[in-house]
């Protein structure tokens, strides 16, 4: 019997206030608005910006159904969407392409403006929510909420993908592959023959070492204070590891000196503020590049001496790897399917969805690269 236009009952993981373990719970999911699409999902990874809410790190109303990295079917849309058919494979994106905005039309840069990542207001573009829970409105997470059997997306925010791809490996596509492949590749475009160092070695790190792999770098350096993240660095592209906790000096200082002066490209992946002062320094004072991709803890300010940028540093940063996300999504699965690059070493944990806390723990304590929850 089709649910279509129908308000469908069923589980989703909710996070009632900060610091407290995800509740699995009987919700409400009403069917998709005007150029909304409701999607089953398949898969969902977990990722550190997801437990940066749990954390208070990254702001967000509450109550809230987070969970951003993920793939599924569309179950039903919305008067007016024309991109996607109910039976369709997708990927949700929490960084949307409205193809209309000023930045959508800008040819390199990526952040529409649509995007609720800035200023949260935890709702659908409408300003309103299809979550309900013990009657009570429950919010959305950067437009996406992959943490829930079903949701509901604007179009926008959805990308159609290749009808032969497996959602448990590509719902990657969806966050952290994508982000830190694409700051290698096209935020810092890392060049043939140069040097990088990458700061933190979770899914995203390890995808930013792909990236400088298959861009060419010829020294690939990872630095984590979690050693046991080292054999995996390897085996995607690391040329050496390095843990700043075996050393009495800054690291920055060690890199300068493994490197003739500094890396050509740096990549804070963590999301703090001293390592991403630390990567900033370790890149060559005249012709090195810095990119942040880690989230800042909310409301931080770095102070650092203009001197660093004067000499010619480049700093920058970038959300989703840099790529229009509508667009360039399904052509990333493409290329996976293409075997351009590999996900399955990313995935160390397999779950089911109701397992979710215990991915999260496996997250905190440094056991997992990926967990993929599968529903
Ligand atoms: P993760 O927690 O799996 O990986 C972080 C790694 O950093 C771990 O291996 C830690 O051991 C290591 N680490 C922690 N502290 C230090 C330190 N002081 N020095 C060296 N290494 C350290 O996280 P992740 O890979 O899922 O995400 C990494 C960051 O990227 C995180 O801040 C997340 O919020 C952010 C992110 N940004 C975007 C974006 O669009 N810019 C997208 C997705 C994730
Ligand atoms: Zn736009
Ligand atoms: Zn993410």
């Amino acid at each position: 019997m089709s649910t279509a236009g129908k308000v469908i009952k069923c589980k989703a993981a909710v996070l009632w206030e900060t610091h407290k373990p995800f509740s699995i719970e009987d919700i409400e999911v009403a069917p998709p608005k005007a150029h909304e699409v409701r999607i089953k999902m398949v898969a969902t990874g977990v990722c550190r910006s997801d437990d940066h809410v749990v954390s208070g790190s990254m702001v967000s109303p509450f109550p809230v159904v987070v969970g951003h990295e993920g793939a599924g079917i569309v179950e039903s849309v919305g008067e007016g969407v024309t991109s996607v058919k109910p039976g369709d494979k997708v990927i949700p994106l929490f960084s949307p392409q409205c193809g209309k905005c000023r930045v959508c039309k800008h040819p390199e840069n990526n952040l529409c403006i649509k995007n609720d990542l800035i200023k949260p207001r935890g709702t659908l573009l409408d300003g309103t929510c299809r979550f309900t829970c013990r009657g009570k409105p429950i919010h959305n997470f950067l437009g996406t909420s992959t943490f829930s059997q079903y949701t509901v997306v604007d179009e926008i925010a959805v990308a159609k993908i290749d009808g032969a791809s497996p959602l448990e490996k590509v719902c990657l596509i969806g966050c952290g592959f994508t982000t830190g492949y694409g700051s290698a590749v096209k935020v810092a475009k890392v060049t043939p023959g140069s040097s990088c160092a990458v700061f933190g070695l979770g899914g995203v790190g390890l995808s930013v070492v792909i990236g400088c792999k298959t861009a060419g770098a010829s020294r690939i350096i990872a630095v984590d204070i979690n050693k046991d993240k080292f054999a995996k660095a390897k085996e995607l592209g690391a040329t050496e590891c390095i843990n700043p906790l075996d050393y009495n000096k800054p690291i920055e200082e060690v890199l300068q000196e493994m490197t003739d002066g500094g890396v050509d490209f740096s990549f804070e992946v963590i999301g703090r503020l001293d390592t991403m002062n630390s990567a900033l320094v370790s890149c060559h004072a005249a012709c090195g590049v810095s990119v942040i991709v880690g989230v800042p803890p909310n409301a931080k300010n770095l102070s650092v001496n203009p001197m660093l940028l004067l000499l010619g540093r480049t700093w920058k940063g970038a959300i989703f790897g840099g790529y229009k996300s509508k667009d360039e999504v399904p052509r990333l699965v493409t290329d996976f399917m293409a075997e351009k690059f590999p996900l399955e070493p990313l995935i160390t944990h397999v779950l089911p969805f109701e397992e979710i806390n215990e991915g999260f723990d496996l997250l905190r304590t440094g056991k997992s690269i990926r967990t993929v929850l599968t529903f």
